[in-house]
């Protein structure tokens, strides 16, 4: 079923062709530093702020980092959880994901088993999400067990794509890793793009206005950053997260007008 959260992102993804969100890791931030990285991701056109860190063991560190995220934006908070500690009641949403390319069956169905009623009991939304790791994977994927797919295989990214999408997952989500040194090449972005027909999100190492255009005119329908918010002072933050917004709607752009000439 899909919930207010999901409809919301969806309908923004329509009118804007790609979207921004705001990816905040709890132990790279404090309670007092985290209600302005949030309050000016939204003004700067952040479209919902995702909660979670790959290290994250702390739930009392994720409540407190997620009440007050909740009480400084309008926008949609969606947890991003690394295991069965990610979840908090202060969230209007939780990505439900699956690493499909993990080797360790606990990070494929085993944590979101355990993690099903609680889930439920919280009256979080609950978004599907097949979680593909690509490139070097950063620490994502030495904790989930991945088995990277190659810059250079895009058909394997396809697969796992489709895989999500056949098993009735509604979004995918390629990530090169927080930090990665390169982020997904536009070629694997776009292959997944032609062949698949879900909701695409890219991640991992976009750090400048031309790595989100790149993202969005390949076709990535929601263009993820973390990295950028951590490092430096509040104006330099600002600045480069307007950048990367720029760029999202700017390749944005681009790809529409390029569907609409061929
Ligand atoms: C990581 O894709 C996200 O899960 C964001 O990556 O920190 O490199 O922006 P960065």
């Amino acid at each position: 079923m899909v919930g207010k959260v999901e409809e919301y992102l969806l309908r923004k993804i329509q009118d804007e062709g790609a979207i921004h969100i705001t990816l905040i890791d709890p132990e790279k931030v404090t309670v007092e530093s985290v209600a302005t990285i949030s309050s000016e991701s939204e003004s700067c056109g952040s479209s919902a702020i995702m909660v979670g860190g790959t290290t994250l063991v702390s739930p009392d560190l994720l409540n407190d980092i997620t009440r007050t995220i909740k009480r400084s934006v309008k926008i949609p908070v969606i947890l991003f959880p690394n295991n069965v500690t990610g979840i908090s009641e202060y969230a209007d949403a939780i990505w439900f994901m699956s690493l499909l390319n993990s080797a360790d069956p606990y990070f494929i169905s085993g944590a979101q088993v355990l993690a099903a009623p609680l889930i439920k009991k919280l009256g979080l939304e609950a978004i599907p999400l097949g979680y593909i790791i690509v490139g070097e994977g950063g620490s994502a994927g030495v904790i989930g067990k991945a088995c990277p797919i190659p810059y250079n295989k895009p058909e394997l990214a396809v697969a796992h794509a489709l895989a999500a999408q056949f098993f009735g997952m509604r979004f995918v989500y390629l990530e090169a890793g927080s930090g990665a040194s390169r982020p997904v090449p536009a070629e694997m972005i776009e292959m997944v793009r032609r062949n698949v027909d879900l909701t695409l999100i890219v991640g991992g190492g976009i750090r400048t206005r031309e790595h989100a255009k790149v993202a969005a005119k390949a076709g990535a329908n929601i263009v993820v950053t973390g990295t950028v918010t951590e490092i430096g002072g509040i104006e330099e933050v600002k600045r480069r997260l307007i950048e990367i917004i720029e760029g999202v709607r700017e390749g944005a752009k681009d790809r529409i007008r390029g569907i609409h000439e061929s």
